[in-house]
């Protein structure tokens, strides 16, 4: 691909939040009329690009004293790339997304997730054209690791948007079902079963033949809420800790598994616990409905 200028264009309206330490910022602004959400991310110093960094990059000495010496390096250009996510045009809910906000925990009954959660997921979430392009091959096509194509229980498996493939060390793939009628986690009986079990095995294989990691090092899970209402699984590096990606969200696909072989309505009957955020639609419905 080219080198591109799209951002020449970008006039930025606010910072939406950002972190010194993950070396992350979201910044909103306008692409023309379009409102536009750049992620902006610092990447990974890569072993294997050691030597290269320390024969072809320029120091300069800001201070020594006795032992201790601190520089500023001007690492050559293409080792020092920033990862940029570009959302355009973006909607009010994708702003509010990377907004930092305060955020409250809501334990959802099943008759909550039925009478507050599926009106509103129904009425306004996030469009889920990426998902079908994927599946139907229309974007991303070249970037496909493992493909099953069975209408029950087949998937395609890729690299998450979040994830450069630059280096193992922050391995984010997901596994997007084929079948199209599974919301979330609320939807799932031990009907789908098989898929689950598909979408794990088969999923830990190509991840283990692609890149050499094994499954003991994979964290493989399903969070709820999830921002795109489309079943899909997160393949992620154990040890690697992704942006968004709380412990109240997260849901681990084994135990997904067992509560599922052990109650076949386990997720439609349980109550389940989530964050939202103080400006999410759904928190408002939880307090009309008394719930909060
Ligand atoms: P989620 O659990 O629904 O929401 O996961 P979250 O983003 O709050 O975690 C959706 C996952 O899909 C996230 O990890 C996104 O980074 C990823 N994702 C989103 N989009 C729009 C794309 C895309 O266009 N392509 C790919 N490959 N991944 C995406």
């Amino acid at each position: 691909p080219e080198w591109e200028n799209v951002l020449s264009a970008f006039t930025t309206s606010s910072v939406l939040s950002d972190s010194a330490r993950e070396k992350i910022m979201f910044v909103h602004g306008k692409i023309a009329d379009n409102d536009a959400v750049v992620v902006l991310e610092k990447t990974p110093i890569r072993e294997d690009f050691l030597a290269e960094l320390f024969r072809g990059s320029k120091l300069r000495l800001e201070m020594k004293n006795d032992i201790y010496s601190s520089y500023r390096l001007q690492a050559p250009p293409h080792l020092n790339e920033i990862k940029t996510t570009v959302v355009c045009p973006a909607t009010e809910k994708h702003v509010k997304k990377y907004q930092r906000q305060e955020s409250f925990l809501v334990e959802e009954t099943g008759e909550d997730y039925r009478s507050i959660t599926l009106p509103y997921i129904q009425e306004q979430s996030l469009s889920l054209q990426w998902v079908y392009n994927i599946l139907e091959k229309k974007a991303e096509a070249d970037r496909i690791v493992y493909d099953d194509p069975d209408p029950e229980v087949g998937f395609v498996l890729l690299p998450d948007l979040k994830w450069d493939q630059k280096q193992v060390d922050d391995l984010y793939l997901i596994a997007i079902a084929r079948q199209k009628d599974i919301k979330s986690l609320r939807d799932l009986s031990s009907e789908h079963l098989p898929l689950l079990q598909n979408i794990f095995q088969r999923g830990k294989e190509a991840i283990l033949q692609r890149y050499d990691l094994p499954a003991s090092k994979l964290r493989v899970y399903l969070h709820y809420q999830p921002s795109y209402y489309h079943l899909h699984v997160h393949f992620t590096k154990l040890g690697y800790d992704a942006p968004g990606c709380g412990v109240e969200r997260a849901h681990l696909l084994s135990d997904v598994i067992q509560n599922l072989q052990a109650d076949p309505q386990f997720y439609k009957t349980r109550t389940l616990s989530f964050p939202l955020r103080a400006d999410d639609g759904l928190l408002g419905r939880f307090k009309e409905a008394g719930r909060l």
